[in-house]
């Protein structure tokens, strides 16, 4: 099944010149971008992108971050395209996360760790809209 998610890269990595080092990985195991885009995401938006985060200790923080500055989204195509790529990010954490992964390669600390991907079809949807949705092409 040609499955498909969305990546976020975030404004640290963008920040730190690492797009290109990212975009590659997915190229590498076979998987195809189909949709990229850079943007600032308003605070609007970034507060529908991190809904299911509302009311939770770190959700100012998180708004604040993925608000500050230029990231990158890209639509990622391939079988099983949402469970490979939430396994080449590896864990929210960076601390957890293995090296070889991109949080574990990339990540500095668990607000600004480099990489979002959807973690189910249901998110994927919902970012997706927020993202690439309707006037937003
Ligand atoms: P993931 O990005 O791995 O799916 P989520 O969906 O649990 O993780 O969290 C969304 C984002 O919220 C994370 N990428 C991270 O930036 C931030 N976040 C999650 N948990 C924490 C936490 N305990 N403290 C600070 N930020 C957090």
């Amino acid at each position: 099944m040609n499955d498909r998610t969305l990546i976020l890269i975030k404004p640290d990595a963008v920040r730190r010149g690492l797009i290109g080092a990212i975009l590659s990985r997915f190229e590498g195991k076979g998987l195809k971008i189909v949709k990229l885009k850079m943007l600032e995401l308003s605070e609007k938006d970034a507060k529908r992108f991190y809904d299911v985060h509302v009311g939770k200790p770190f959700f100012k923080d998180l708004v604040s971050f993925i608000t500050s500055g230029p990231i990158v989204a890209a639509l990622i195509e391939g079988e099983n395209a949402i469970k490979i790529v939430r396994e080449m990010i590896g864990p929210t954490n960076p601390k957890e996360a293995p090296k070889g992964t991109i949080r574990g390669d990339f990540a500095k600390s668990i607000t600004e760790n480099a990489i979002h991907a959807s973690d189910s079809f249901e998110s994927f949807l919902k970012e997706y809209e927020v993202i690439f949705g309707s006037n937003k092409n």
